[in-house]
């Protein structure tokens, strides 16, 4: 058995016992309840999922194992000095729930490096699609098409016991992300670069493979590769894409169909399709406006155009934070950093000043602060990576690592099919009768 795997069983039979113990004296306590308007209104504030590897503070934003995004930045191993945190101890600080050494997070770039070949007939699935198909789609039916590699589907197709689902589970895990850059890679380079592809470097670490196979030297563009896949990674469990996996994962669909399902969430434009709607609606304004660098009072305008038209501000608000999203700000410090004076990069931070006490002054908008993707494409636009249609893959890229981590916690700890009670609006008219 790899020594991460030795790891995580031990965590996870340690986890085990002490939740059984756990629920032996307080599983009968309750931990909250339920209105009425709640369950018409996307079951927001109700407590009723576990979800190991992060936790999300309304105030202080996210924060995987305990840690926040700045203290991950300070601690955790870099790919050069006072460099970006490397994904891959992300990964491990999500599965382990401990802080990785330098060694470990070798390790883990090194277990990718070797489980990353993609086996040819995920290509020619993804060349079966139109170049006109949307990146999503394509990625989505790439991690389809590997599906058949699935350790879990073929023991659970032999007879596997029930304690030991964790363990082709983990392998599948271990596999997927492993061959996701390469997917995302292909996809880009089929879609916008003349189907002129690049052989990964035995030598990069994950993300910095990513940004190599797809075409992107620039040690800088590494980096915020490296940034991106570790903020972009988990948002503790309810978010669509987490729970969709989670709960496909739930009736035994092995981690290539279940992650497929999250990855078919993170498509929509109110979550991760958010970071393409962004961009789109800066170039539409900068066109409208015909300048790429709007005013404040310009900027003002517009807004209240897109909310006269009844649509949303891309990028502004969420279902859970009351606070500009930690994501937003480290990829602002990014930014200040690595392109100050970039034109597009300062609209977005003009773009925050402006958008808040619009939002604000609607009087019905529960957070009118950035959230992750009202930052994300004008970073990449920076260094050419302009097709933003791309960039929902890019996301999906990333939270393989935090949705796939916790897959691997949902079956060590034997978590059962989901199946929550619903109602119909006459059986709520009934109940509200007392009949
Ligand atoms: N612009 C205009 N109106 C907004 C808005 C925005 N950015 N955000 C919320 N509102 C509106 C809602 O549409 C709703 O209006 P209604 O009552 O007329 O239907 C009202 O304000 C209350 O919504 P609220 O409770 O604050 O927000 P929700 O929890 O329902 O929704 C999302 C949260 C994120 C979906 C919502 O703020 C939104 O649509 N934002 C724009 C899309 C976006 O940026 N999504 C990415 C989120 C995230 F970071 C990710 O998943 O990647």
């Amino acid at each position: 058995m790899g020594i991460i795997k030795e790891r995580f069983k031990l965590k996870a039979d340690a986890a085990n016992a002490e939740i059984k113990d756990l629920l032996k004296e307080h599983g009968n306590k309750k931990i909250g309840e339920v209105t009425l308007a709640q369950i018409y209104q996307g079951m927001r504030g109700i407590t009723g999922l576990v979800s190991e590897t992060s936790l999300l503070d309304a105030q202080e934003g996210i924060r995987f194992r305990g840690y926040s995004i700045p203290e991950l930045q300070k601690s955790l191993p870099t790919a050069i000095p006072n460099g970006e945190p490397l994904p891959e101890g992300l990964f491990y600080l999500m599965l382990i729930g401990e802080l990785p050494t330098e060694e470990d997070v070798h390790h883990v770039t090194n277990v990718w490096q070797r489980r990353s070949h993609v086996p040819t007939h995920v290509f020619k699935a993804i060349d079966a699609l139109p170049i006109s198909t949307h990146p999503m789609t394509m990625f989505v039916v790439g991690v389809m098409a590997l599906q058949t590699e699935s350790d879990f589907a073929r023991e659970y197709a032999k007879g596997i016991s029930k304690k030991d689902y964790w363990n082709p589970t983990y392998d599948d895990v271990m596999d997927l992300i492993a061959r996701l850059p390469r997917i995302a890679a292909y996809i880009y380079r089929r879609k916008y670069k003349n189907n002129e592809h690049i052989q990964p470097d035995g030598l990069l670490d994950w993300a910095g493979n990513l940004a190599h196979m797809m075409g992107f030297e620039d040690e800088s563009f590494k980096e915020l590769m490296r940034l991106y896949m570790t903020i972009h990674a988990d948002h503790e469990g309810g978010n669509v894409s987490a729970h969709a996996t989670h709960l496909v994962g739930s009736a035994l669909s092995d981690p290539y169909l279940s992650y497929a399902a999250g990855m078919n969430g993170l498509a929509g434009p109110l979550h991760g399709l958010a970071n393409q709607e962004v961009i789109k609606w800066i170039f539409e304004m900068q066109k409208e406006l015909g300048t790429d660098n709007p005013s404040k009072e310009q900027i003002e305008d517009y807004v209240k155009k897109t909310i006269a038209a009844g649509k949303v501000v891309p990028g502004y608000g969420h279902a859970v934070l009351r606070k500009t999203d930690p994501r937003f700000t480290a990829q602002m410090e990014f930014g200040k950093k690595h392109m100050p004076d970039d034109k597009l990069v300062n609209t977005v931070w003009k773009i925050y000043e402006t958008v808040p006490p619009i939002l604000q002054s609607l009087g019905k908008i529960k957070n009118p602060w950035p959230n992750v993707d009202a930052h994300s494409g004008a970073l990449l636009v920076h260094y050419g990576l302009v097709e933003y249609e791309f960039y929902t893959v890019l996301f999906a890229v990333s939270r393989a690592l935090g949705v796939l981590a916790n897959l691997c916690w949902d079956r060590a700890l034997g978590f059962p099919i989901e199946r929550p009670k619903s109602v119909t609006t006459s059986a709520v008219k009934r109940w509200l009768k007392g009949e």
